[in-house]
This record gives structure tokens, C-alpha cells and sequence, in this order.
């Protein structure tokens, strides 16, 4: 499917969008208001965003760590997502998760997964559900750079070709896995070469691009979709800060993120939909207040939510099993 007009720019109000939920949810953390660790991923947008026009409402997505804007673009409710940053009762994991562990069955968010690796082997579980079922749903898995080093990415990737899985897998590769560069961890440039000795076609694409990383999924969905088997896309890309909120990322030389943030995928769009007269610098201010509001309730709303009682902290977490909080 082509994109229109309208398309693109409902696709670069989505990145706004996620872009500024992360800026909002960086300012509550520093502050003190969302417990435990916080992971941005600022300056991916493009492929947290892009990826999902591909895709459709009843595939299988496997988010990592770095990726819990995603749901938001699956379609989980905004307010939800944000109190589960909060830790709150009214949170989409009812304040269980976190802001690194959403999972929303609904759109088929099957978890947001921090431990590298995993998805990588749970995911095949959905890709041969498809295969017995006889349905042509897709799993599509996003997992980071430095996670191509762990053994379930190699097991993962060999089974899903020797099976002709219906996956698609997703890399960001944005250059570092913490503070370890990839030319550090790895003998090959492209991690696409990785998945291509695997039998699995591969691409490399601009992760920056929005509309370059919608083709490229397009044709990786299509490719899953008609059962011949899985397909790897690696977006080059870069997070512009450190591992988590709070990292120095001091090994950074400063050349180097300032030669990725001049190629924002937010202005690169922007500086598109201009440049072809589909939107004003004015419509783009205008959309980005819109979207800053919206964040604002939904702040807000967090704020006001209630915490989760103590009697409910073993609520969901054991199936099938009776266990008092104590
Ligand atoms: C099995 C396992 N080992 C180590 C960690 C600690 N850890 C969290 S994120 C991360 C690096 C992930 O790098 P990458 O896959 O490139 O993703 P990025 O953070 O760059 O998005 C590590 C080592 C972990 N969560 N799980
Ligand atoms: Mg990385």
C-alpha cells in the first residue's frame, strides 16, 4: 500500500507523539515519580512507529526493553501505558510491569521483554501457533543490536528457518549494546549478514527513514505473509542518550551523536512533508502543541491514579494459584 498525504503525516504526529511521551516520562522519572529503571529510545522513532503500518491488528509483536512506546502505535489505551510507568492500579499490567514490561494481549503486545534474548525464543511459540492453526498472522520481533550476541537469537533464528516460521525480525541496531560499541562485539558490520547464514533473507535498511523502514517492512510482511518463511530486517539507527536514564554515556565521542541527531527521523520527516507541500512549519508547530496537551492529561492522569493495594501485589502472578500477600 502506498502511503498518502494523510498517512504521512499521521505517521510523523506518531512519532511526535512518542517522542514526547518519553520527554515527559524522562522529566517524571528524574523527579521521582516512576519507580525502578527507565530506558528512552529517543531517536528511534522511525522504526518504533513505521514498523507497526506493516503490520496488522491480529499479528504477534514482541517488544524489548527499549520499546514500550510500541504498544502505544498497537493501539493500547495511552492513559493505561502511562500509569503503568507509574506503577499504578490503573496501569495496563495493573502497575506489575513497569515501564519495561507492558504486555497488552488485546493488540497483541505478547510483553515488552528485558531479559535480551527471550522473545527471540518465545516468539517462535506464536509463529507455530499460525503454522498449525493455518492462519497467515505474522510475529514480528524487536529486539536491540547487543542482543544478536545471545544464544537464543542463534537457536531462535535456525529453528524459525528450518520450520519456515512466519517471522519477521526486527533489529535496531543503534550502535551500542550499554556502553559496548558494536564493532566491539561483533566480527561482522551487518547483523543482517548473521541472519542471511541462517538461510533467512535480510535487508539493511535507514532506520531513520519512516517511509524507508514502512517499505522495507512491507515487503518483509508480504514475504512472512504468503508462508515463505521468516525475513530479518536491520535498522541502523542510534539512541541519542544512554543505556538508561541517568547514564552518562561519557564514552560517546560528541561527534558521533551529533552526526545522528542531525538526522533525526522526527525532522527528517518534518523537513519531507514540508519540502513536498503536504505541511506547514505552522501545521507542524500546531500538531506538536496538540500532542503536548494530550501528553499532559495523560500525565495527569497517572498523577491522580491510585496506587495497587498490598493485598493485590500476587493478584495475576502465579495462574491457577491461590497466594496471600503477607
Ligand atoms: C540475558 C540478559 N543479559 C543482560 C542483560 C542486561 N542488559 C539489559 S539491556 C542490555 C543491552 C541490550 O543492548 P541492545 O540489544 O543493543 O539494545 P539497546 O539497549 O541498545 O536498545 C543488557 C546487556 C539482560 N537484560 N538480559
Ligand atoms: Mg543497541
Amino acid at each position: 500500500m502506498a502511503l498518502s498525504n494523510e498517512d504521512l503525516i499521521k505517521m510523523c504526529r506518531q512519532m511526535v507523539y512518542v517522542r514526547k511521551f518519553e520527554e515527559h516520562i524522562e522529566e517524571e522519572f528524574k523527579a521521582g515519580n516512576i519507580p525502578g529503571w527507565c530506558h528512552l529510545g529517543i531517536g528511534q522513532e522511525a522504526i518504533q512507529v513505521a514498523c507497526h503500518w506493516a503490520l496488522r491488528k491480529d499479528d504477534y509483536y514482541f517488544y524489548d526493553h527499549r520499546n514500550k512506546v510500541m504498544t502505544l502505535i498497537a493501539g493500547t489505551d495511552p492513559k493505561a501505558v502511562m500509569a503503568e510507568c507509574f506503577g499504578k492500579k490503573t496501569g495496563i499490567c495493573k502497575g506489575k510491569g513497569g515501564e519495561m514490561h507492558i504486555a497488552d494481549k488485546s493488540v497483541g503486545n505478547m510483553g515488552n521483554n528485558e531479559i535480551q534474548g527471550a522473545n527471540l525464543a518465545i516468539s517462535l511459540g506464536t509463529a507455530v501457533a499460525s503454522q498449525i492453526r493455518g492462519t497467515d498472522q505474522v510475529t514480528a520481533v524487536f529486539f536491540g543490536d547487543g542482543t544478536t550476541g545471545r544464544g537464543e537469537f542463534h537457536e531462535g533464528l535456525n529453528l524459525a528457518a528450518v520450520w519456515k516460521l512466519p517471522i519477521v525480525y526486527c533489529c535496531a541496531n543503534n550502535l551500542y549494546a550499554i556502553s559496548t560499541p558494536h564493532r566491539e562485539a561483533h566480527a561482522v558490520e551487518d547483523i543482517a549478514d548473521l541472519a542471511r547464514a541462517y538461510g533467512i533473507p535480510a535487508e539493511v535498511v535507514d532506520g531513520n527513514d519512516a517511509v524507508a523502514v514502512y517499505e522495507a517492512m512491507t515487503r518483509a510482511v508480504q514475504h512472512v505473509r504468503s508462508k515463505k518463511g521468516p525475513y530479518f530486517l536491520e535498522f541502523k539507527t542510534y539512541r541519542w542518550q544512554g543505556h538508561f536514564v541517568g547514564d552518562p554515556a561519557a564514552n560517546r565521542p560528541e561527534e558521533e551523536v551529533a552526526y545522528w541527531k542531525a538526522r533525526c527521523p522526527i525532522k527528517r520527516m518534518k523537513e519531507r512533508l514540508i519540502s513536498e507541500g503536504i505541511m506547514s512549519e505552522a501545521d507542524f508547530e500546531r500538531m506538536s502543541e496538540e500532542v503536548e496537551q494530550e501528553i499532559h492529561e495523560l500525565i495527569k492522569y497517572a498523577h491522580e491514579s491510585p496506587e495497587p493495594s498490598l493485598e493485590e501485589a500476587v493478584e495475576d502472578v502465579y495462574y491457577g494459584l491461590e497466594v496471600a500477600a503477607r
